[in-house]
């Protein structure tokens, strides 16, 4: 997990500083004990002032697009602001935060790589299934 990398409002300006970056990795472990990793040719997060708002596209992988595919529009998390603790910024009439650390939620998602006791990748269904046991985040940047 993660989890640290967005626990510290310094990191969160530290991942903007990284937008531009040729290649977004996200290596995501099941608890089949299986590897499985995504893509993003494009990936940017927006400024605190627009709450870190997300920006990806150009998806590749061997599983599938968590953050935007367009099957469960609801729960895209792409183009959402970021939810933590103390900052709902979710579509939701409650609040998607769960575990110890924050999600670009929408309603809520199908995706959370950042909490340690409910992490999901699941592109294909609306059921969430909490299956990954760590995951890491590459990120290869311009030459
Ligand atoms: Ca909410």
């Amino acid at each position: 997990m993660f989890t640290t990398f967005f626990s510290n409002p310094e990191q969160y300006a530290y991942v903007c500083r990284l937008n531009g970056s040729s290649l977004y990795v996200f290596q995501i472990q099941r608890n089949s004990s299986l590897w499985e990793s995504v893509e993003y040719s494009s990936f940017a997060v927006g400024p605190e002032s627009d709450k870190y708002r997300l920006s990806v596209s150009g998806f590749s992988g061997d599983t599938g697009d968590a953050l935007a595919a367009p099957a469960h529009p609801f729960r895209i998390s792409n183009g959402m602001q970021f939810t933590c603790a103390d900052q709902d910024n979710d579509n939701s009439g409650g609040h998607c935060w769960n575990g110890n650390s924050g999600w670009w939620f929408n309603l809520c998602a199908r995706s959370s790589l950042t909490t340690d006791e409910a992490a999901c990748w699941n592109a294909y269904t609306n059921v969430v299934v909490e299956d990954v046991i760590f995951s890491r985040m590459l990120v290869k940047l311009h030459q």
